[in-house]
């Protein structure tokens, strides 16, 4: 017998827009993101805690978070 089962998982993010999983959202996560939208082969982990709007993808909107992010540090 087989059934369909739901998994949740909580994740705890220390940085809300970091993608490589370093707990801090940099340069390093800008151009993950642009390799990401180039259709660059990933073999990096995508953070799940860098998903802003809850859509379930990575795209312009988190790039556009991260180097916000970034300009307002200099
Ligand atoms: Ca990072
Ligand atoms: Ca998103």
């Amino acid at each position: 017998m087989t059934e369909d089962h739901e998994l949740k998982v909580t994740f705890e993010c220390a940085n809300s827009r970091d993608v490589t999983g370093d707990g801090m959202a940099d340069l390093a996560d800008a151009i993950l993101i642009l390799k990401l939208l180039a259709g660059a082969n990933i073999t990096d982990a995508i953070s799940p805690c860098a998903d802003r709007g809850e859509d379930s993808n990575i795209g312009m909107a988190e790039l556009l978070a991260i180097l916000r992010a970034i300009v307002a540090e200099l």
